[in-house]
């Protein structure tokens, strides 16, 4: 089984970068804004993880907290280069909560190992 890992946060706080560091181990260059959602498969610790990385920006997110059904957990991104966009965290937040109320959410910042977040929702998860 795959667990469903979705990604919010507002525009540019880190959500693409994070996603393309943990499928390839290397820094993305000149990420472009997400339209709608790319879905990666990814592996760690003999876990397999469907990590959906969601559009940050309004008009960009397409069916918004759709994306949520039946998810097992979710990233929440803040960033403090982009202040304005943590209140849209706060919203994507609040609607994946009300989606999935049983499912963990764990929150990065900045450049932080790709890895802590999936190990703390897997002890969250199990
Ligand atoms: N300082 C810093 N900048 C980052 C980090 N992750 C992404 N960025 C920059 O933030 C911008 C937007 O990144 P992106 O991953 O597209 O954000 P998204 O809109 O949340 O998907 C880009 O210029 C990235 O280089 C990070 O961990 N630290
Ligand atoms: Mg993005």
């Amino acid at each position: 089984m795959a667990y469903k890992i979705v990604l919010v946060g507002g525009h540019a706080t880190g959500k693409t970068t994070f996603a393309h560091m943990a499928r390839t181990g290397e820094l993305l260059v000149d990420p472009r804004p997400t339209i709608g959602v790319v879905v990666h498969k990814i592996r760690l610790d003999g876990r397999e993880f469907r990590i959906w990385d969601t559009a940050g920006m309004h008009k960009l997110r397409g069916i918004g907290e759709g994306y949520c059904v039946g998810a097992h957990g979710c990233i929440a991104f803040y960033s403090h280069e982009h202040k304005e966009a943590c209140a849209c965290t706060d919203i994507y937040v609040e609607q994946f909560a009300r989606m999935c109320p049983h499912a963990p959410i764990v929150y990065v910042s900045e450049r932080e190992d790709w890895r802590i977040p999936f190990r703390a929702l897997v002890e969250l998860m199990e």
